[in-house]
């Protein structure tokens, strides 16, 4: 078995949901970071979070009437909040007043709906007490923080990672898609963690074995199966080292991943059915982005686009 691509460049446009504790804050994912929030602070999300709107059947159904075929979930974002029943932390849902896993139910509405089923899932943690510090951190600038955090070994934190990556991709049965965020080796200013932080080649080749069909993103730091271009639209085929690659480009609605109650800088579906049109005729994917709220609900401005964009999928789209 190999990488399965023939979905991919035959569905074309997926569904991209950015859900966490940061939807309660309702003003965009990196909110812990952009506030230098701590962890005592940022606590009230966790404390409160009860997503009682929560759809996941609804969530799925609106991708597929839109013309999407595959949805992709954060199963844990740079926060570190994990949406499954994680046995190796306690700071996952199953922990909050909601108490139940969030991503089996997610899983099962992709399947019986028949849509591809997809993880993100975030290399950077900003609450697990092993992830070194470094300039994505909220706590970056606050010295005391960092001279007890001194010691902090990755190589701990990277048994975590590779041991939660490996809970995802065997407890909820086939898995399509995986999209690692992020590795910044270059950027110094961020602290520069690329794959040897992650162990990147056993953590790619964990994922190979227990999941031969999957299609594993670029992120973390390796060539993996497609590439990702992120709030842009290439303007002309993608390539590595000269060679064609799969690409996918992800694209929000309004600016931010996750739900931003009030930004108000929404594209619209004509310029969306667009950059879905010009990104096809250049070999590429479209992952859009949703951020349900702190309840799990969609924002009725999306559900509004997402409709629109359906009208137009519906006319145009064959099999
Ligand atoms: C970025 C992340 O930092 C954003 O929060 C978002 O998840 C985007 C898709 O990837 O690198």
């Amino acid at each position: 078995p190999a990488p399965d691509t023939t979905w991919f460049t035959h569905d074309r446009f997926g569904m991209f949901v950015h859900w966490g504790l940061y939807s309660l804050a309702a003003r965009h994912e990196w909110v812990k970071n952009r506030e230098r929030m701590t962890d005592e602070q940022y606590q009230v999300y966790f404390d409160h979070f009860d997503p009682d709107r929560y759809d996941p059947v609804s969530w799925v159904r609106t991708a597929k009437a839109a013309g999407m075929r595959y949805v992709v979930l954060t199963t844990k974002h740079h926060d570190g909040f994990c949406l499954w029943d994680s046995r190796l932390t306690d700071y996952k849902v199953t922990r909050t007043p909601h108490g139940r896993d969030l991503v089996r139910p997610f899983v099962e509405a992709c399947r019986a709906e028949g849509l591809k089923v997809g993880f993100y899932h975030s290399l950077i943690d900003w609450h697990h007490p092993s992830f070194p510090v470094d300039g994505t951190h909220p706590q970056r600038d606050d010295e005391e923080f960092k001279a007890a955090a001194a010691d902090r070994d990755i190589r701990a934190y990277q048994r975590y990672l590779h041991g939660q990556v490996r809970e995802l991709l065997t407890d909820y049965g086939r898995v399509d898609y995986l999209f690692f965020d992020f590795s910044y080796a270059g950027r110094e200013w961020w602290g520069g963690k690329g794959p040897d932080d992650w162990d990147a080649p056993r953590l790619l080749e964990t994922v190979r074995e227990l999941q031969p069909h999957i299609l594993v993103n670029d992120r973390a730091g390796l060539p993996g199966d497609f590439v990702t271009p992120e709030q842009y639209q290439p303007s002309a085929p993608m390539t590595v080292d000269g060679r064609p690659v799969l690409w996918e480009a992800c694209q929000t609605l309004n600016g931010s991943w996750g739900y931003d109650r009030d930004n108000l800088d929404h594209k619209s579906p004509d310029l969306l059915i667009r950059m879905l049109v010009d990104g096809v005729s250049k070999g590429g994917n479209l992952l859009l982005n949703v951020g349900p709220d702190g309840r799990g609900g969609l924002d009725p401005r999306d559900t509004a686009t997402l409709a629109e964009i359906g009208r137009w999928t519906d006319l145009h789209e064959r099999s």
